[in-house]
């Protein structure tokens, strides 16, 4: 019989296929859609039969990285007995436009903890934690309701399911900083210190969380596990490309008609999705957008057709990221809208080396001169040559993601920051121009 689930649709909810139903994150509405399924097969299953099974579905990493999943989980070393393995959830979700996360765990926060008992027993830990912003409240309190109901019904704790198997799991909520996203970082703040990135390596899955192997995963990769191990691998792999299979929460934003989470094979592309979302708003066209949040550099309205996955987009001179399609009409003003990123990075930099520290700093400033009509064509190679002092040469990867829309920015709409330089003052305020709506 064909579930819903299997049936092959453009758009594949899978994560998302019953967010819409009434009460969707209790245990008696996961169980009604197969909820806990795939947990006894799991355990059924060997530690290792486990991580093939995840690396034969040739899952990779929702955070940004792409990174395969089975084969971080195959890097934890076994030869140590006296040293715990932990496994940690990133659900620190702040790169701007990305929203994904957090309606997942909203939504049906026992898909997340089917997940995570899956990976903790494959990786052979006995605790696993999910590292939560801060911020978000009802979140937290959402995913405690959810761990709650879980130990009561024998999911978490001790003996699971009659297995043998002892998982206890911890919702950690942060403080609400970007850095902590960065997951060495992650680590130092769920120990108890400021948080800012280590130096790799040591990776985590050698030395993580109190110097233990650690897997360190986001929740939208944890989140899909169970539905790979319900259905298989060979399911899986119908959707996307041989290398990028599967499905994937693409989170549309800005002048969009329809904004939301779409979930769709990897592969599709900008047009198919905006097809869905009831293209950009009436009367407008797009400008520029960014594949995976602003750290990912920008594209243009010529890359509507770029595959969406990490090949397609990596080709195409971006990165895929966290899937964070931010869209944008021709009423913005792309300058404006740097200067807002910047800005944020600027924050959200956490000072540990020099040229993020001062290099965002020093890119606020002039982007904020030149936004204002006040600086000079000179100000638009100092912009790249602080940009080139920044990427690659930072420690994190917050600095790169810093630089990628000064540089991509200026690739496509150097004419723009002229324009604000010839005109005195942006083309695109209310007072000079015609184009805002
Ligand atoms: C063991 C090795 N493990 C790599 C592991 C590593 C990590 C994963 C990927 O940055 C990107 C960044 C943001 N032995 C290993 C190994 N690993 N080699 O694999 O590592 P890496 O360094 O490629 O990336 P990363 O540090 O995880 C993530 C971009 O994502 N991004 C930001 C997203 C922000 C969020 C958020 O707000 N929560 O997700 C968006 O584009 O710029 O490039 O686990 O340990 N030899
Ligand atoms: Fe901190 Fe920025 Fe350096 Fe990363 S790149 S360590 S965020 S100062």
């Amino acid at each position: 019989m064909t579930t819903d689930e299997q049936r092959a649709t453009p758009l594949t909810p899978v994560l998302s296929r019953y967010w819409d139903a009434p009460r969707s994150w209790t245990l008696e509405t996961y169980r009604a859609h197969a909820g806990y399924r795939a947990l006894p097969k799991a355990l059924r299953m060997q530690p290792d039969e486990v991580i093939a099974t995840v690396k034969d579905s040739g899952l990779r990493g929702r955070g940004g990285a792409g990174f395969p999943t089975g084969m971080k989980w195959g890097f934890i070393p076994q030869d140590d007995p006296a040293k715990p393995h932990y496994l940690v959830v990133n659900a620190d979700e702040s790169e701007p436009g990305t929203c994904k996360d957090i309606p997942l765990m909203l939504a049906t926060p026992h898909t997340l903890i089917e997940g995570i008992i899956i990976a903790a027993y494959a990786i052979r830990a006995a605790h696993a934690f999910v590292y939560l912003r801060g911020e978000v409240l009802p979140v937290l309190r959402r995913m405690q309701y959810a761990v709650d109901e879980a130990y009561a019904a024998g999911y978490l704790g001790h003996d699971i399911l009659g297995s043998g198997y002892d998982l206890d799991l911890i919702v950690h909520a942060g403080a609400g900083a970007y850095i902590c996203g960065e997951e060495t970082a992650l680590l130092d703040s769920l120990e108890g210190r400021r948080g800012q990135p280590r130096l790799r390596p040591p990776f985590p899955a050698v030395a993580g969380l109190y110097a233990c192997p650690t897997v360190v995963n986001n929740v939208e990769s944890i989140a899909s596990v169970p539905a790979i191990l319900r259905n298989g691998v060979d399911w899986f792999r119908t959707m996307g490309s041989e290398k990028s299979p599967g499905f994937t929460l693409y989170s549309l934003s800005g002048h969009v008609t329809t904004p939301g989470q779409y979930e769709a094979p990897l592969g599709i592309t900008l047009r198919e999705l905006l097809g869905y979302a009831g293209g950009m708003r009436a009367g407008h066209e797009l400008k520029f957008w960014t594949p995976g949040g602003s750290s990912t550099p920008l594209f243009t309205a010529e890359h509507l057709d770029v595959p969406l996955d990490y090949e397609g987009v990596g080709a195409a001179g971006s990165m895929l990221g966290t899937k964070a399609l931010q869209c944008f009409d021709d009423t913005t003003c792309v300058a404006r809208a740097v200067l807002r990123w910047t800005e944020f990075y600027a924050h959200e930099s956490c000072g540990k080396c020099t040229p993020c520290r001062e290099g965002t700093y020093w890119l606020v400033q002039l982007l904020q001169r030149l936004e204002a009509g006040r600086g000079t064509e000179a100000d638009l190679d100092k912009l790249l040559d602080i940009a080139d002092n920044i990427n690659g040469k930072s420690f994190c990867a917050l600095g790169d993601g810093a630089a990628s829309p000064i540089v991509s920015s200026l690739k496509y709409f150097r004419d723009e920051y002229v324009d604000h330089l010839r005109q005195g003052g942006c083309p695109f305020d209310p007072a000079r121009s015609t184009v805002w709506a």
